[in-house]
């Protein structure tokens, strides 16, 4: 038994992408079918980012899911930098004129599940082996779901389907180019039903990077640095709790308040860049095109700008016919990309011990914190890279 059907945009994925670009594009009346691998319940159970820029909040809110956001998120318009005993807000606002706002990934993709449910639109759950065909001619994607073939025409296909899935792989290897940088350590995530410190602080020094962020006035997420070969099961709450504290100046790790984790999950870092993001009638999107390590908490908003290139070019296309910003697609969005994957990189560096940094690179390192903390300059360069690039016209 086979099943042929046809939609205008086929989105592979249903992450925070690929239902954003479904739910933007259902406001403009362009109809597409999003094909998710996992469960619902297992997108929902992700916990990963927690950080949206000014221009993210903006796009919710334009897409119609901004609501419990806006009731739920904490506003905040510093960050908190420091290093062993010292420690430095940096006045984020001033520097941009623009705030971020602490709201989950979790309760993000909730809101884009539920507004897209309320329109009755179909999520593809479970589907297997994946393919796509003639992705510069006539697009169409075959997959297998609940034990049925299908195929799905389209006009459009948006690769949505993060790191590790299948559509990046349809540009041709000779045509793709992929940059690449691993790091050596990881990041140990906790989730506790505690109230968080009332700044978000990066923290580094002697003991290696660590991170107190917030997700609402009960609930907060905190990360140290660990070694790759480590696993949760070496980390219990109190060895956890210990090692935090020990990395933050004493009068911030004095405010933590600990309790039980209700999640604990360790991460891998890399940077990592495809070229281009389109290929005939394909358009890479969000993670499937590009990795950012998440010290400086730009992955998500990444992936919601490339959304809001993507749809406004998609949008023109459909609605008078012109098609130049769907086309400059790629270059527009890589121009973000490059300069968020530079300041991501950048923050890493200064703020994490790697296993061959050695007397001097640490000396160098607290020097350019230094600079930072005192400098009115260098504290404006940050805040509009960590505020995030503005969008393009
Ligand atoms: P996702 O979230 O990986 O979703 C891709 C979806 O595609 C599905 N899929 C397929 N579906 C159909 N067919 C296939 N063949 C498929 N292969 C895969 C997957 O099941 C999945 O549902 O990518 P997307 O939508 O582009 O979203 C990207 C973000 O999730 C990611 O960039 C952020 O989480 C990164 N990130 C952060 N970003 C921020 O902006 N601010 C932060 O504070 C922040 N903190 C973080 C983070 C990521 C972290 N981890 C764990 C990687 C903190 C951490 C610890
Ligand atoms: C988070 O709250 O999960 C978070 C915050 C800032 C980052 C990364 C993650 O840089």
């Amino acid at each position: 038994m086979s099943k042929t059907f046809r939609t205008a945009v086929a989105i592979i994925g249903g992450g925070p992408s690929g239902m954003l670009l479904a739910q933007t594009l259902a406001r403009a009346g362009i109809e597409s079918v999003v094909l998710e691998r996992t469960s619902r319940a297992c997108v929902l159970a992700r916990i990963r980012a927690g950080v949206l820029e000014w221009g993210s909040v903006e796009t919710l809110r334009a897409a119609g899911v901004g609501e419990r956001m806006d009731r739920e998120g904490i506003v905040h318009t510093s960050v908190g930098m420091a290093w062993d005993d010292s420690a430095h807000l940096i006045d984020i606002a001033h520097a941009s004129g623009r705030s971020m706002m602490a709201f989950g990934q979790t309760a993000l993709t909730e809101e884009l599940y539920a507004a897209r449910a309320a329109d009755g639109q179909a999520v593809f759950h479970g589907v297997e082996t994946v393919s796509l065909h003639d992705v510069t001619g006539t697009p169409s994607i075959r997959f297998e779901h609940e034990g049925t073939a299908h195929t799905l025409q389209c006009d459009i296909i948006a690769g949505c389907d993060g790191y590790h899935g299948v559509s990046r792989q349809a540009i041709p290897a000779d045509k793709r180019r992929e940059f690449e940088k691993v790091y050596p350590f990881g990041w140990l995530g906790i989730m506790s039903e505690t109230p968080p410190l009332p700044e978000l602080w990066y923290g580094a020094g002697e003991r290696g990077f660590c991170l107190a962020s917030q997700r609402n006035p009960m609930l907060s997420r905190y990360y140290v640095q660990c070694p790759l070969s480590d696993t949760v099961e070496d980390w219990s709450d109190d060895r956890f709790w210990s090692e935090l504290t020990a990395r933050l100046p004493a009068h911030l790790a004095d405010q933590v308040v600990t309790g039980p984790s209700i999640e604990k999950s360790i991460a891998p870092l890399r940077s990592f860049v495809c070229e281009p993001m389109q290929w005939g009638k394909l358009f890479l999107v969000g993670d499937a095109a590009h990795i950012v390590p998440p010290t400086g908490a730009k992955g998500l908003n990444l992936a919601i700008s490339d959304v809001h290139y993507l749809s406004r070019g998609l949008i023109e296309h459909y609605r008078s016919g012109d098609s130049t910003r769907l086309q400059a697609y790629s270059d527009t969005a890589l121009r973000r990309v490059w300069a968020t994957t530079k300041f991501s990189w950048q923050m890493t560096n200064l703020l994490h011990r790697f296993p061959e940094n050695d007397a001097i690179d640490i000396r160098l390192k607290r020097a350019e914190y230094d600079f930072l903390t005192q400098n009115t300059l260098a504290q404006a360069a940050l805040g509009v890279q960590y505020a995030g690039v503005p969008y393009e016209d």
